[in-house]
Formats: structure tokens, C-alpha cells, sequence
């Protein structure tokens, strides 16, 4: 139902020792088409030819669909790429890109002048020297690639980030822990939400749609771990992780729980909501009191007192009343 995000496909980044395998494994089997005369020496330069051509094709081949496969940081979203900046160490990255492409020059001009060698020995023996000597060299290229691909295959890290269509409000869903924003999300998603990832939270992102005749109308995510605590205890990463919301555009929901059965009292969660606002100023926002199913008068009164001068809405997420209607009004709000 939503768009892919950037990320979803890069590759598995291969040690160095998988490449070796790989490529000398196919190499020592790739057939040769015998001449109609067999001659020895023909045949031995043949056979090794096509082994170094395999090796090399190989090799160049793998270590450039790494780079085919990761989208370049510079044509991002900017969501993306600041989740991108966040998790990855940009320097030792473009280095690193860099340096495997150069890497597969060099294994491809290194075949070049080996089987130029090749063409002129002079004996079976001589000709199996030169490959193995090719064999080496490439090897200690690739070993060399080492750290860098180890910097390249943090990027599977990124593969779980939630996807979003960015031409559709996103809706964003805060409030401290257990308070219900996951369950808010679902009872107005459509279909089920999907659930997935983001940087320095254990615990998985839901990420809903609103889905209504002419379409979807909006995405709805929670934010648990980034969105649930006052930002003065976050350190400059988690406030990077953090910033990168800022490219989310949409209304934003903070859930109140005014019984303090998510384990925080109303006081925490209201210094959140400070926070929230602080990052998000500007847009459509709702605070909503949750778990009206088991809140008492008190609970409701003491939470508005705290909450004066806010616009406050009531709900329950357990059992979905009242959720859709906040989801509505935010909606009203977005210019179109
Ligand atoms: N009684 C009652 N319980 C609720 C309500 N909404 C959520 N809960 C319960 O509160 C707990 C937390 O709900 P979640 O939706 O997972 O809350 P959350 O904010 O996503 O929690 P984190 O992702 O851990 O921050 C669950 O046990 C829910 O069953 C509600 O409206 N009424
Ligand atoms: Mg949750």
C-alpha cells in the first residue's frame, strides 16, 4: 500500500573473503572450449585467460552493483538523509564507495595486462605462474577492502526504516510510554499498520494509513522512544534522530493518559508535551486524553487543570472511541 523507501533493497555488503571464494570458485570452473588442434601451450594460455577474465568480471561486477544498489545521499528525501547523516559516518562512507570502485579498475586493469602476459609465455607451466600471480595480486586488493566494506554493510541498518508517500500529510503520534500511540495508530489505520524501525529505539515504530474513497489520506506513525521523554535528557544524536521528524510534514497528536497506569505521572507528561510543542510550533496539534474507559472525574479534571489553554480531546484507544474524530478535525486543519 505505501511507497518503498529508499533503503529497503541495498545489498548484503560480501567480506572480502566471500569475494575471493566467489570469484576464484566460478573461475576454476569455467569451461574452455578446446581447439579443433590441441595444442598445449594453446590450450594452457586459453584455459588461464578465461580464468583471469572470470576472476575479474567477477569481482568488478560484485563490487560495483554495492554502489548501484545504495542510493545516492544527495538526492534523498530529507528525512532520509538526515536518518542517513544520524546512523552512518558519511565521511568514512564516501571513502569508502570510492574506494571499492577504484578497487574494480584496478582488478579489471590488472586482468588486461596479465592476459596480455599470458599471450606471450612461452610454456603451460609459465602460463599457470602468470594467473596464479594475478590470482594473488587481486586477493591482496580485495583484502584491503576490509574496513571499507565492513563501513558499507552498516547501511542494512537503515533497510527498517518506516516508507512514507511524502505527497500525504503524515500524522505524528507522541506521548510518554504506554500511553497508547500504538493503539491509537490502529484503530485508524485501515489496514493493519506496519510496523517498523528507527534509530536508538528498541521498541517498533507503527506506521498506519487512513485510507477513504478518493485514496489515502494520510499516514499515521507513532514515535516511541524519540517522542516520550523530556528532549533535555536526550544526548546530541538522539536529538538528531529526533530533528529528522521535522521532515515528517502533518498534524501532530500528544496522548495524554490522565490515570497514570503507563507509569508515568501527568506532571512527566506534560513537561513532554512542552518539548513536543517546542519542535513541532507551527502545526495543527491535538493533546488527547486516553484511556477514558477506566478514567475516573478526578483523573479527567486534574489532567484538564494541567493541561489549560490546550486544545484537549478525549478518547480511548482500547477500544477505538473517539480516535477516528481527532484524526478528522487535524486533517481539516492541513492546507491542501
Ligand atoms: N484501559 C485502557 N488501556 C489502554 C488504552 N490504550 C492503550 N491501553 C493499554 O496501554 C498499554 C500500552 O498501549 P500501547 O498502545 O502499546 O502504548 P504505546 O504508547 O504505543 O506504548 P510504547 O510504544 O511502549 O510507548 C497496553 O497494555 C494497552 O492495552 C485505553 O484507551 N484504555
Ligand atoms: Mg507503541
Amino acid at each position: 500500500m505505501s511507497v518503498e523507501q529508499p533503503f529497503s533493497r541495498v545489498p548484503d555488503v560480501p567480506t572480502p573473503g566471500e569475494l575471493i571464494d566467489l570469484a576464484f570458485r566460478r573461475a576454476s570452473k569455467s569451461a574452455v572450449k578446446l581447439p579443433a588442434r590441441k595444442e598445449r601451450l594453446l590450450v594452457a594460455r586459453l584455459k588461464e585467460i578465461r580464468r583471469i577474465r572470470t576472476v575479474s568480471a567477477i569481482l568488478s561486477s560484485r563490487l560495483r552493483a554495492i554502489k548501484r544498489r545504495i542510493p545516492p545521499v544527495d538526492k534523498l528525501h530529507p528525512f532520509y538523509r538526515e536518518l542517513f547523516y544520524v546512523m552512518m559516518d558519511v565521511d568514512k562512507f564516501r571513502i569508502a564507495l570510492a574506494r571499492i570502485s577504484r578497487a574494480a579498475s584496478m582488478v579489471e586493469g590488472l586482468a588486461k595486462e596479465y592476459v596480455a602476459k599470458l599471450r606471450a609465455s612461452s610454456s603451460a607451466r609459465e602460463a599457470s605462474r602468470v594467473r596464479r600471480e594475478y590470482y594473488g595480486r587481486v586477493a591482496s586488493i580485495i583484502r584491503e577492502l576490509d574496513g571499507d566494506l565492513k563501513v558499507l554493510s552498516e547501511i542494512r541498518r537503515l533497510r527498517r526504516l518506516p516508507s512514507f508517500d511524502f505527497s500525504i500529510p503524515i500524522i505524528i503520534v507522541s506521548g510518554a510510554p504506554n500511553v497508547g500511540k500504538s493503539s491509537f495508530v490502529r484503530c485508524v489505520s485501515t489496514a493493519k499498520p506496519e510496523v517498523a524501525e528507527y534509530p536508538f529505539t528498541t521498541k517498533s515504530v507503527s506506521v498506519g494509513h487512513v485510507v477513504a474513497e478518493r485514496g489515502i489520506l494520510a499516514q499515521v506513525v507513532d514515535t516511541p522512544g524519540l517522542l516520550d521523554r523530556p528532549l533535555e535528557e536526550r544526548n546530541k544524536i538522539e536529538l538528531q534522530a529526533i530533528a529528522a521528524l521535522k521532515h515528517l510534514e502533518g498534524p501532530v497528536v500528544f496522548l495524554v493518559d490522565p490515570t497514570e497506569t503507563c507509569g508515568y505521572p501527568l506532571k512527566y507528561q506534560v513537561d513532554v508535551l512542552r518539548g513536543v510543542k517546542e519542535l513541532f510550533k507551527g502545526r495543527p496539534m491535538a493533546v488527547a486524553l486516553t484511556k477514558m474507559d477506566i478514567a475516573s472525574k478526578g483523573h479527567v479534571e486534574r489532567a484538564m487543570e494541567l493541561l489549560k489553554g490546550e486544545r484537549v480531546y478525549m478518547c480511548s484507544t482500547l477500544n477505538c472511541v473517539g480516535v477516528k474524530e481527532i484524526v478528522e478535525e487535524l486533517l481539516k486543519e492541513v492546507k491542501q
